[in-house]
């Protein structure tokens, strides 16, 4: 017990020193921002190409019926909408209450593509180049589970991830992968960049092995 708990304090430990040194800036400044309403910017490359609505697209493959890749216009317009208002919560500690998200709920564009039988799990790909992230098929069939084409009231931007991000609302906003440029359905779970690191897979937000308490 004693053992693990210790782990865990230096795995946070990891986390926040990267995200206070390496994982700065994002923002033109050349400098770690911090963000409107309690967020913060967080990158674990120093710098990432801008895509416009225009030059964007979403590739979705592998085990689906048809795969393809999605337009901005197409994410924004001719899928279904979906909103909510929810927390963002990182597992360092802060969290930002009662965040409006909009986008297609995952299960949808899912269904947009057609899901093969032998799929079991989906995979993000973010377009930094070096960031992924992974859920069950049964997690990402929850409704509250978005290709977030907005946030906070406007699009979704570059900041913070746009002009696509995922966001994963019952989990630490690790999951939350930013700069979403593909998505591919596979027979397992992949850990992704901090699973890779010791952070859990089910990063259920108070249930997983963050350090705050559960929110209220
Ligand atoms: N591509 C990418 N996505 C990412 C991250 C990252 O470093 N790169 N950091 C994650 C973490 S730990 C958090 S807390 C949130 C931060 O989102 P924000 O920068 O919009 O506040 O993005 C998540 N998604
Ligand atoms: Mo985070």
């Amino acid at each position: 017990m004693l053992g693990l708990g210790a782990v865990g304090v230096a795995v946070g430990a990891g986390l926040q020193e990267k995200v206070n040194t390496a994982l700065a800036p994002v923002g033109d400044l050349g400098q770690v921002l911090p963000g409107a309403g309690g967020f913060r910017f967080y990158s674990v490359v120093d710098s990432v190409e801008r895509r416009t609505p225009q030059s964007y697209r979403l590739e979705v493959g592998g085990l689906v019926e048809r795969p393809r890749a999605f337009t901005f216009e197409e994410l924004r317009q001719a899928l279904p909408q979906t909103r909510m208002t929810k927390d963002f919560q990182c597992v360092t500690g802060w969290r930002v209450d009662d965040v409006a998200w909009v986008g297609v709920a995952l299960p949808d564009l899912l269904d947009a593509v057609g899901v093969r039988p032998e799929a079991r799990a989906v995979r993000f790909r973010s377009f930094d180049g070096v960031y992924t992230e992974s859920l069950t098929l049964e997690q990402a069939r929850r409704r509250d589970v978005l290709v977030a084409t907005g946030m906070l009231g406007g699009p979704v931007t570059h900041d913070h991830g746009g002009p696509v991000r995922l966001y994963v609302a019952p989990m630490y906003a690790y999951k939350s992968l930013k700069w979403l440029g593909g998505i591919e359905l596979t027979h397992k779970v992949v850990p992704g960049y901090w699973e890779r690191r010791g952070y859990d897979v089910d990063a259920w937000v108070g249930r997983s092995n963050g350090r705050d308490d559960e929110p209220t």
